[in-house]
């Protein structure tokens, strides 16, 4: 990259000119659809309007049990996926959590603002630990919102883009943000979330009832980013229906309704067009219709990642690049905090 591209897209302090953008994903596996559609698609149409900062929050995967092999390989596998889908490396901040420590130690000091009670009403925590006997589960889970809150507010971020899951994390960023500045004065932006009606919640395909998921227990919940052609196709045939016959969306038929979105979301048209399209037709008809969008969505996006994949030194790059424009803003920022909140150093 030119120096003179590298001053213009890089993240300023002082008067803002553009809104500073943070959201995170985590390296559990391939994005899927769900992913895209909720969160990953709106990084990449708004990178050009925002300062985005984009962390693959590989210190969030390791709250519940994985293979470190694993979470080292995905880790370059999402990085890949991100960069296929379009996140330009060159506009973004795409990097690491693990290589910026001030992450890290800014938990630590939000802890000590965030109520125990606060934690406890996650609902994410709930359905991640649910039926597990409190000794069984990890404490990691349970404070990973304090992690969350801190990787939004070391960048003084003003918007968070995310699927409606993480709605109420983001309320807690701004919760936590309005005590520490009241306590210790004026030191964090409040961020907002910023969640996108359509696509806020993509549904797995094998249950219309829960979200799509990239580490749910069957691979006919979710498709992923990099599915070839066929397990396309095939996760659309065996994609659950309501009763009846009409594609129509409806509060009554929840598994059409999340096929209709996703078609909606994928072409760019309305659903009430593609209802229009298919009226008289079979859901096999629809079911095909659909699998074509997304395969073609899809195809090149795939062959993207794979391109990227084979390219680690490139991968190597471009994190490094991402992780030198993170900490000119992570380093002063944990500073000022350590001085407001009387920590030699
Ligand atoms: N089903 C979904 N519909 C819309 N948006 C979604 N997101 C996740 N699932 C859906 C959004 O994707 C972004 C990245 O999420 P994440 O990987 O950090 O964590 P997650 O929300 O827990 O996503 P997954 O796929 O369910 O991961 P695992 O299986 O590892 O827990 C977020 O903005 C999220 O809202």
């Amino acid at each position: 990259m030119s120096s003179a591209t590298m001053e213009a897209t890089k993240p300023q302090e002082g008067a803002r000119t553009k809104p500073r953008i943070l959201s995170g994903i985590q390296p559990s596996g391939i994005p899927t659809l769900g992913n895209y559609l909720g969160a990953v698609r709106h990084w990449v149409r708004q990178q050009y309007e925002a300062e985005s900062f984009h962390p693959i929050v590989n210190l969030h995967a390791m709250t519940l049990p994985y293979d470190p092999k694993d979470l080292h390989q995905r880790t370059y596998d999402l990085a890949a996926s991100l960069l296929a889908c379009g996140i330009d490396p060159e506009v973004a901040v795409l990097f690491v959590q693990s290589q910026i420590p001030e992450h890290t130690e800014l938990t630590w000091i939000l802890s000590t603002q965030t109520m125990f009670g606060e934690l406890s009403r996650m609902t994410q925590f709930k359905e991640k630990s649910g039926g597990e006997q409190p000794e069984r589960v990890g404490t990691g889970i349970f404070f990973y919102p304090v992690l969350m809150t801190a990787d939004i507010l070391i960048y003084d971020a003003d918007l968070v883009p995310v699927g409606d899951d993480q709605r109420q994390h983001v309320e807690l960023a701004r919760d936590v943000a309005h005590r520490f500045n009241s306590v210790f004065g004026e030191t964090f932006v409040v961020p907002e979330a910023d969640i996108k009606e359509e696509g806020a919640r993509i549904m797995g395909l094998d249950d219309p009832t829960m979200k799509m998921s990239k580490s749910a227990a069957s691979e006919y919940n979710y498709i992923s980013m990099n599915d070839d052609d066929d397990t396309i196709r095939r996760k659309v045939r065996r994609a659950v229906t309501d009763s009846g016959s009409e594609v129509k969306a409806a509060p009554d038929k929840p598994a059409l309704t999340n096929l209709l979105t996703i078609y909606s979301q994928i072409t760019d048209r309305t659903i009430a067009k593609i209802e229009q399209e298919y009226e008289g037709k079979r859901y096999g008809d629809f079911k095909n219709g659909l699998a074509d969008a997304l395969v073609e969505a899809i195809a090149p996006i795939r062959a993207r990642i794979e391109e990227f994949q084979a390219d680690r030194a490139e991968l190597d790059r471009i994190l490094a690049l991402g992780r030198d424009r993170s900490r000119e803003i992570t380093v002063p920022k944990l500073e000022r905090v350590r001085e407001v909140t009387g920590l030699v150093t």
